[in-house]
């Protein structure tokens, strides 16, 4: 139907004019939340032009009400985050191993929600800091929801459950001071830190350079736990996931995390969310390691210790499907701040290990839940609801949106001898818990005790230490020497070093030594580490993929720049799978040599090098002349240098690249043709010139 439009009009404080529509369709009209239509959303009312405000305006009360109770409190963990719909498709049918529902037919697709999320900071902190990423998703499945809330990291801090309020109280900011915020470098957490032998595997992963990805796209997960398959004979089958980004693995530098930090507070949000809107969407494979009991036995860990991990070179991965990332929220609160994930919500075909430490998280999401969405009946809200049917006899309680009919909201009934409606029953194909044959100690005796195996804190440690290469390591001595040079508390960095002489004597030393201390007494392990095999799969710099895909090129250009240079390297960079983001000291119009004008995407100061991978500088000697004396333009070339990424340049340029200090390095090319390729790795040999490695 056509609208018909009448321009009536209302008039705000500042006299300018609000438009008051007649429309057609009254689904378009402003109305209360009572459905009754608004003819004055600038002004309340008054006894008067400069009269009181009346008690009456139930349209200025609404409003304001409403508004007063928008914050619902923020996750206790994991606050700040950013999220996604999309699905996971399955390669093959796993119906030999599990009845889940998702993993029955080949090619099947299952609807998911996916939300990456930073631990330690409030929901308005920085994205880039260092820290674990939570990797959580919700597959809808047509028996039920099933969560998998994993981490980036394939290892925890801790062993048991009991211990996570502690953690948690000891990395977020300070009890009395409030402060740092998102950050583990400072005392209480060092202090629990270093008290916890258990921790130390997980610390090694947290202080190396997948605490600092480049991009959510660009991150591993894990379900770190052991869980089971199950399969229609009721056989268990051990499984550990993994989700492997189609971009590889990448992750920023200390430096340039932190100078992200300055550049943009949303750096991995607007990353994720511009992607998608491009139609970039995201990709990570799904794998499974699938093990036995007998298998488990012969581990010299115990695969219920979820501060150890099975490497791949041991026990390979299996891709069985992959989730694509399509579509971006409607709306941040009622998807992305409202989604509930839950560890206990399973699905006929998986079940639960003895992971004390998963245990522990069956009970506590839930439990958090009430708190967060104030309501038992947090589940109906869309995002969180089951996208197949639900029934059951649960009733009523706060915020209730749904209207059973009937009577029967109890069982067992035999109201359907009487004509009327019985209710949901019970299903012989419904959820199964399997028989428990996972655990070693089979005493089943009440006692508040570990598993022997559990003991070894170090092994593991060690072996991921030795899984790095040298520049890893470096990043990784480099960053205990940032946090625990943060530590107030006199004897704590010397504790910490004294554990770490456990994993390796020579991180110890270079710990030590960077802070510029006598290397502490070694602290007497519970069970000395055992050597392992390195594993590459553990390494980041072992497995990049050198590629444009899904990375973002900045072009500097000025006054007299070269049109047609700009557009072949945009048009190589595109065809590459690359985005490119043109950087000029005026956004709006910039003219070129050819007399036309080009608008940038960015203003300089607003666009340092931090947030591209790579960059190219487009400028003649006219413009070179006038960035010289431009501290921003210097600092764009000096950082990109810094970060070891790839600089292309007109050789009018070169002025500019001099002042910033740039050594001349393969990663420092020409435009054509090489620049291209330079751009789709980082040169890695250029570090031991731009940074003294700890
Ligand atoms: Fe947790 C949130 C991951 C141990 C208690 N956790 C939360 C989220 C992720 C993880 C990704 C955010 C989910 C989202 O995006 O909404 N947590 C983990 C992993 C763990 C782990 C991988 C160990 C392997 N967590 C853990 C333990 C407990 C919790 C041991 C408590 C005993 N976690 C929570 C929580 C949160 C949470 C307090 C905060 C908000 C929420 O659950 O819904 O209940």
């Amino acid at each position: 139907m056509a609208k018909e439009v009448s321009h009536e009009t209302s008039q705000g404080a500042g006299g300018e004019i609000h438009q008051r529509t007649e429309i057609g369709s009254r689904g378009e009209w402003l109305t209360t939340d009572q459905g009754i239509p608004v003819s004055d959303n600038q002004n309340s009312l008054k006894s008067g032009a400069r009269g009181p405000t009346l008690l009456e305006d139930f349209v200025l009360r609404e409003k304001i009400f409403h508004f007063d109770h928008e914050r619902i409190p923020e996750r206790i963990v994991h606050a700040r985050g950013s999220a996604a719909h999309g699905y996971f498709e399955l390669y093959e049918s796993l119906s030999a191993i599990t009845t889940a529902d998702l993993f029955q037919h080949k090619g099947g697709r299952t609807p998911v929600f996916a939300r990456f999320s930073t631990v330690a900071g409030g929901s308005g902190s920085v994205d880039t800091v260092r820290d674990v990423r939570g990797f959580a998703v919700k597959f809808y499945t047509q028996t039920g929801n099933w969560d998998l809330v994993g981490n980036n990291i394939p290892v925890f801090f801790i062993q048991d459950a009991m211990k996570f309020p502690d953690l948690v109280h000891a990395v977020k900011m300070e009890a009395d001071r409030g402060y740092p915020q998102a950050a583990a470098a400072h005392d209480t957490f060092w202090d629990w830190a270093s008290l916890m032998p258990e921790a130390t595997h997980m610390l090694m992963w947290a202080m190396s350079d997948h605490a600092l990805p480049r991009s959510l796209r660009m991150i591993q997960g894990f379900g770190v736990h052991t869980f089971h398959f199950v399969n229609a004979k009721g056989d268990v089958t051990f499984v550990k996931f993994h989700w492997r980004p189609a971009l590889g693995l990448q992750s920023t530098l200390w430096d340039e995390a932190l100078k992200l930090q300055a550049a943009d507070n949303d750096f991995h949000r607007r990353d994720l969310w511009e992607a998608i809107d491009a139609g970039n969407y995201p990709e990570w494979e799904l794998g499974i390691q699938t093990f036995d009991q007998h298998f488990a036995d012969s581990l010299p860990y115990d695969v219920l210790d979820p501060t150890k991990l099975i490497p791949e070179e041991v026990l390979p991965v299996r891709f069985i499907g992959r989730m694509v990332l399509n579509r971006n929220p409607d709306n941040f609160f009622s998807e992305t701040e409202q989604v509930a994930f839950c560890p206990a919500n399973i699905i006929p075909g998986i079940d639960f290990s003895n992971d004390p430490l998963l245990q522990g998280r069956l009970f506590s999401y839930l439990d958090t839940q009430k708190s967060r969405l104030g309501t038992a009946n947090f589940h109906q809200l869309p995002i969180n609801a089951p996208k197949c049917p639900f029934a059951n006899f649960h009733r009523d309680g706060m915020m209730q949106t749904q209207i059973p009919k009937g009577r029967a909201n109890y069982e067992p009934n035999s109201l359907a001898e009487h004509g009327e409606a019985a209710g949901p029953r019970e299903v012989s194909s419904g959820f199964t818990s399997v028989p428990d044959r996972s655990a070693r100690d089979e005493q089943g005796e009440k006692s508040r005790v570990r598993p022997e195996l559990f003991a070894d804190h170090y092994s593991q440690a060690r072996q991921f230490w030795k899984s790095q290469t040298p520049n890893e390591q470096s990043h990784l001595v480099s960053a205990f020497v940032f946090e625990l040079s943060k530590v107030k508390l006199t004897d704590v960095p010397a504790r910490m070093i004294g554990r770490l002489r456990n994993v390796d004597e020579e991180l110890a030393k270079r710990v030590s030594s960077g802070l510029g201390l006598v290397l502490p007494p070694k602290l007497q392990a519970a069970k000395d580490a055992i050597d392992m095999d390195p594993s590459p799969a553990l390494s980041i710099q072992k497995n990049l993929k050198p590629t444009l895909k899904g990375r973002k090129i900045g072009i500097l250009f000025a006054e007299g720049s070269d049109g047609a240079q700009i557009q072949d390297i945009r048009a190589k960079i595109n065809s590459e799978g690359g985005t490119v983001f043109l950087v000029a000291p005026k956004v709006d119009g910039t003219k070129l040599a050819d007399g036309k004008v080009l608008k940038a995407d960015g203003q300089l100061s607003g666009s340092p090098s931090v947030l591209f991978d790579a960059v190219a500088v487009v400028l003649n000697e006219q413009g070179t002349k006038s960035l010289l004396k431009e501290s921003a333009a210097v600092q764009f070339i000096a950082d990109a240098f810094a970060h070891l990424k790839a600089i292309g340049h007109t050789s009018a340029a070169r002025p500019l690249l001099d002042k910033a200090g740039v050594i001349y390095d393969n990663g420092i090319t020409d435009l054509d043709p090489t620049f291209v390729d330079a751009a789709a790795k980082r040169s890695w040999n250029r570090e031991s010139k731009v940074r003294d490695l700890a």
